[in-house]
């Protein structure tokens, strides 16, 4: 979901995007309350690897804000704020996209970086870049500085097109959703911090960063590595 938006605004929305995450790290990392944590799923077939799965929603009405979406049905949001990985093990994490996009303002986020190999899958075709209005979301995940880790990834999860906005809002159900694999390899103990850098939560002059872009658990999350 996307609402117009002034170059000015847009602009000015991914200097400070940067900058702000240093400070948005140590907030996610100590907000409260957070969701159960979602645990990674030890592989019955690949040792030293587990599985997440995650979903990108075009409304909250699936039910982790509560019944009937909270207090904002309308947002956008993830499927979980809070995922528990173990250290030095191979993440394999799957999304399900289901809402519609548009175009990222940094066209750097159309492109698959630091995954395993360089690349992810969608629907099961591999991967590397998408195309600059095909964007619906992005999981884009960071160690928070100061603790040491310099990961950095960024997945382009893409426009889903089996679908208009809004979605659920609208017609009560969800498309099938768009299915994005990759893999990433964890490090010792930390906390990598995740949010969408796809402009998708409206707001202020309608720059897209507000709302479900800049409250808590919508389209942010920790990975909290143990
Ligand atoms: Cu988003």
């Amino acid at each position: 979901m996307i609402r117009s938006k002034s170059l000015g605004v847009a602009l000015a929305s991914v200097l400070l995007g940067g900058g702000a995450l240093a400070l948005a790290g140590f907030a996610l990392a100590s907000a409260t309350p957070h969701q159960t944590p979602l645990k990674c799923v030890e592989s019955t077939t690949k040792a030293h690897t587990c599985n997440v799965t995650l979903s990108t929603f075009p409304d909250s009405l699936e039910g982790v804000h509560g019944a009937n979406g909270g207090p904002h049905p309308d947002w956008v949001t993830y499927s979980n704020d809070n995922v528990d990985v173990p250290a030095h093990t191979t993440i394999d994490v799957t999304i399900d996209q289901y809402d519609t996009g548009g175009a990222a303002d940094n066209p750097f986020f159309d492109n698959v970086i630091g995954t395993n190999g360089g690349f992810d899958t969608v629907n099961g075709v591999v991967t590397r870049h998408v195309g600059a209005n095909d964007i619906g979301h992005t999981f884009t995940l960071r160690g928070i500085p100061g603790n040491g880790k310099t990961l950095f990834l960024s997945v382009p999860l893409p426009y889903n097109h089996g679908t208009t906005d809004p979605v659920k809002l609208d017609t009560g159900a969800y498309p099938k959703p768009v299915v994005v694999k990759f893999s990433f390899t964890t490090g010792g103990p930390t906390v990598y911090e995740f949010n969408c850098e796809f402009p998708c939560g409206g707001g202020r002059e309608g720059a897209g960063f507000g709302y479900a872009m800049s409250s808590y658990g919508y389209m942010s999350g920790t990975f909290t590595v143990q």
